[in-house]
């Protein structure tokens, strides 16, 4: 995924290529949104969140070392 973005509505299409379940939890300016189930290996699931400039954590809840920071301009 890109470390950066442009504010307004984002989709993010999140595949999971893995061999485990993953989630997608995005966090920062009053946004906290992650799926209500995992993904799935070989599954994919769209999140839309309309983001304001500022940062953002990007995290698998169920895997601490899967974290990205993301810029929104
Ligand atoms: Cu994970």
């Amino acid at each position: 995924m890109p470390a950066k973005l442009e504010a307004g509505k984002t989709a993010f299409v999140v595949k999971n290529a893995g061999k485990e379940k993953h989630n997608f939890r995005v966090q920062g300016d009053g946004v906290d949104e992650k799926f209500l189930l995992d993904v799935k290996p070989d599954d994919s699931k769209v999140m839309h969140v309309n983001l304001k400039p500022g940062t953002y954590q990007i995290t698998c809840p169920n895997h601490e070392d899967m974290k990205r920071t993301l810029t929104v301009e």
